[in-house]
């Protein structure tokens, strides 16, 4: 099935990366279409007005809820459509949400630019708010091409084999080993010695104690929720053995 993706944005300009690397080849292979689409088109007045003061007084500009409402109904949605408003207020994205929309055909991103967005939209407009993480941008274009990055690269048949996503960090909810390439040596830097005596067994096993290494040293709270195997469980005790 085809993803279909609109942008509801006052900065088209920012939609470029669409059109490189895997996106781009998504949309060759016809895996996705997309869209961006300038709300400003949907100002009704001279000066093109999309945003106003806040009512009770205070600083920055809010998006109108007229033009949101307006440049939502141009798109003529299907009833199944996600529509994301993109705000620091929203649901953190993550690879489990990720997941969840790869599974979508019609994700609809309304991205923000300003102080806020009238709660009329929050409210009666959107099915999600998302953020993608805890600190603020000036506006919702580079969530919503983080996330579409996200959940496209999950689709069957969007990254090949070579860098297969079912490898990644953070699919088995851990971070990732580390990599190298030739030459072996270099600058007097060494590539670990048993990734190069083709023992597949014992390099599974090493990039295996690496991932569980690293994220217990950098990120203890993914151990929380990833999948553990009695081995995984009895080398994490023996790393916290090791601290005391
Ligand atoms: Cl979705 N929007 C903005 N403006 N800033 C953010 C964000 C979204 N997520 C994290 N920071």
């Amino acid at each position: 099935m085809t993803l279909h993706l609109d942008y509801l944005t006052l900065f088209p300009e920012m939609f470029g990366y669409l059109h490189t690397s895997i996106l781009k080849r998504a949309h060759l292979s016809g895996l996705i279409t997309s869209a961006v689409h300038n709300m400003r088109e949907h100002a009704t007045n001279k000066h093109r007005t999309v945003d106003d003061k806040p009512f009770g007084g205070g600083v920055g500009m809010v998006l109108k809820p007229d033009i949101a409402h307006l440049a939502l109904q141009h798109l003529a949605l299907p009833t199944h459509a996600r529509i994301l408003l993109m705000t620091p207020q929203g649901r953190t994205f993550d690879q489990a949400f990720a997941k969840e929309l790869a599974k979508e055909t019609h994700l609809v991103f309304l991205c923000g630019h300003y102080e806020g967005i009238d709660e009329r939209v929050h409210q009666h407009l959107v099915t999600d708010e998302v953020s993608i993480g805890d600190y603020v941008l000036t506006g919702g274009e580079l969530p919503a091409l983080s996330i579409t990055d996200a959940v496209v690269r999950l689709m069957p048949g969007a990254v090949g084999k070579a860098a297969s996503p079912q490898e990644d960090s953070f699919y088995h909810g851990l971070l990732d080993y580390p990599h190298y390439t030739r030459p072996a040596s270099y600058n007097g830097w060494d590539v670990p010695e048993i990734l190069m005596n083709g023992n597949h067994a014992e390099i599974e096993k090493w990039r295996r104690r690496e991932a569980l290494k690293r994220t217990f040293e950098r990120r203890p709270d993914l151990l929380e929720t990833a999948e553990l195997s009695a081995s995984d469980r009895k080398y994490l005790a023996e790393l916290s053995a090791e601290r005391l």
